[in-house]
C-alpha cells in the first residue's frame, strides 16, 4: 500500500489554517526569547531516524504473542511498511536490517525499491544470539566468546557476511549486539570471555571496507542474567578502543539497570568521539521496548541536551549518529507506534534546540543551580509541536501523521491486502 501524495495535501489543507495559527503564536513568543525559529524548523526537517526492520510486526512477550494483522510477510513488505512511515513523516528514511532475519532475494530489486520510497540502509545488524537451521555449531553458549575455536570462527563469518550483504545495499556500518554472557557463577571465566570477544570483533573490524564503521552494543543483563560479556559502555568502549578509529559504542536507551544516568553516558563518548549510534525505545523496569517517550520523557530531552551539546562541542570529531529506533509491539499497530516514538524523538531534539546553552553556562559557571534547572524546564515544558509540524508541512509531509493514519485506516487496508495472519520476523 502506498499513500498518495493528493491524501496528504487534502489532510494538510484541511489543517492547514489552525496550523498556521498555532505556529505564529509559537514563534512570536519563541522570537521574544531569542530563538532564531526557522533555524530550528531546518534542524528538525533534516533530522532523520531509521526503522528496524524487526519492529513491523507484533513483538510479543516470552508468555505469548498476540497478531497484529496486515503484518508484513517479506522484506518487500517491510519496506512498503517503512516507506508508509516515511510518506506520512519525511523522518524515517532509513531502515536497518537484522540478517538473516531479512535477507535480500535479490540485492538490487531491493535497493532499487527502496530508492524509490526515499529510502536508504543503515546500519546492518549481525545476529548470532540465536541458532539458524543450516548452522553448525550452536550459540547456546556464546557466539564470539564462546570456548570453541570453531563456534567463534562461525560467528565471525556470519559478521563478515553481513557487511558483504550490507555492501551490496548501500549501507556503510554494522551493529554487533552480543547476548553473549553467563546466568550462573562460575560458568564464565570472565577474562577469557572478554579476550575472545576482542579478538573476534578485532577480526571482524579488519574485515570492514575501508569507510565502514563498527558499532559496539552494550547491554547489562538479558538473555544472560549473571553476567553479559559486553555488559555497559565502558566494555564497549574499551573494545572499539581496541578495535581502532572506526568503531563506536551504541547506546540502547533500554539497556542499562534502572536508574542508569544515561545523559551523562551520552556526554562521555561524545567527549571521546567514540558514540556511533543510538537504539531509542523506552522503559519502566529493564529492556521494555516501549514506545519512546512513553515512559521517561524528561530523560528523553536531557539526552538530547548532551547530544546538541556534544554535536556544538564536538572537538573529538564524534562521527554523524545512526539514529534508530528498536522497540518492539505487543498491545498497539506497531506503525502507529512507530509514528508516535518519531515524535516523541523529533520532539525531545526540538526542545533541546530551545535551551538558551549561553545563559546555562554562565549559570553553570555561577553555581546557580536553581536557574541551572529554570533553564532547562522552560526549554522542556515549551509545546513545540506547531514547529514539527511546519516542518512536516515544508517537506510535503502530512501535518498529523498518526490522525491521518487513522483517517485512512490503514491498518485495516493492510489486513486487507495481506491477510490478519501473517508473521513479521523479529522479536
Ligand atoms: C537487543 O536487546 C537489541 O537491542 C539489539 O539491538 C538487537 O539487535 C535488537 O535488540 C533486536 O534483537
Ligand atoms: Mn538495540
Amino acid at each position: 500500500m502506498h499513500i498518495q501524495k493528493t491524501l496528504i495535501d487534502a489532510h494538510n489543507e484541511s489543517l492547514y489554517q489552525r496550523h498556521t495559527d498555532e505556529y505564529a503564536s509559537l514563534s512570536a513568543q519563541l522570537q521574544q526569547r531569542g530563538i532564531h525559529v526557522p533555524g530550528i524548523v531546518a534542524k528538525i526537517k533534516d533530522f532523520q531516524v531509521a526503522i528496524p526492520s524487526w519492529a513491523l510486526g507484533a513483538g510479543g512477550t516470552r508468555f505469548g504473542r498476540f497478531s497484529i494483522g496486515g503484518e508484513p510477510g517479506s522484506l518487500e513488505q517491510k519496506l512498503d511498511d517503512v516507506g508508509l512511515l516515511h510518506a506520512l513523516t519525511h523522518s524515517a528514511g532509513a531502515v536497518s536490517l537484522h540478517i538473516p532475519w531479512d535477507l535480500p532475494g535479490d540485492a538490487a530489486a531491493i535497493r532499487q525499491q527502496a530508492a524509490a520510497l526515499g529510502l536508504c540502509f543503515d546500519a546492518v545488524n549481525s545476529n548470532t544470539f540465536q541458532d539458524q537451521a543450516d548452522q553448525g555449531y550452536s550459540y547456546k553458549f556464546g557466539s564470539l566468546c564462546h570456548v570453541s575455536e570453531a563456534t567463534r570462527r562461525q560467528a565471525i563469518d556470519h559478521n563478515l557476511y553481513v557487511v558483504e550483504i550490507g555492501q551490496m545495499l548501500g549501507s556503510k556500518s554494522i551493529t554487533v549486539w552480543l547476548a553473549d554472557g553467563a546466568s550462573f557463577p562460575g560458568q564464565l571465566n570472565f577474562r577469557r570471555a572478554l579476550d575472545h570477544t576482542r579478538r573476534a570483533l578485532q577480526e571482524i573490524y579488519a574485515g570492514l571496507p575501508t569507510d565502514w564503521s563498527m558499532f559496539i552494543e552494550y547491554k547489562a543483563y538479558e538473555p544472560n542474567f549473571y553476567a553479559m560479556v559486553i555488559q555497559d559502555w565502558g566494555t564497549s568502549h574499551l573494545l572499539a578502543q581496541q578495535c581502532g578509529e572506526r568503531a563506536f559504542s551504541l547506546v540502547d536507551l533500554g539497556h542499562h539497570h534502572p536508574n542508569t544516568n544515561i545523559e551523562q553516558i551520552v556526554a562521555t563518548l561524545i567527549a571521546q568521539g567514540k558514540l556511533g549510534g543510538f537504539h531509542f525505545n523506552d522503559s519502566k523496569y529493564g529492556d521494555d521496548d516501549l514506545t519512546v517517550g512513553s515512559i521517561k520523557p524528561y530523560q528523553l530531552f536531557l539526552i538530547f541536551n548532551e547530544l546538541v551539546y556534544g554535536m556544538n562541542h564536538n572537538h573529538a570529531g564524534n562521527p554523524a549518529l545512526a539514529w534508530m529506533i528498536d522497540a518492539s509491539h505487543n498491545l498497539k499497530d506497531p506503525l502507529e507506534d512507530l509514528l508516535q516514538s518519531l515524535e516523541a524523538i523529533r520532539l525531545a531534539y526540538a526542545q533541546a534546540l530551545l535551551i538558551n546553552q549561553k545563559d546555562l553556562e554562565a549559570a553553570q559557571m555561577e553555581n546557580d543551580v536553581a536557574r541551572c534547572q529554570e533553564i532547562l524546564q522552560d526549554a522542556y515544558r515549551t509545546d513545540v509541536r506547531p514547529l514539527l509540524r511546519q516542518a512536516r508541512l515544508e517537506k510535503g509531509a502530512a501535518i498529523e501523521p498518526f490522525r491521518l493514519y487513522r483517517d485512512l485506516d490503514v491498518r485495516k487496508q493492510l489486513i486487507r491486502e495481506r491477510g490478519s495472519k501473517t508473521v513479521a520476523t523479529g522479536l
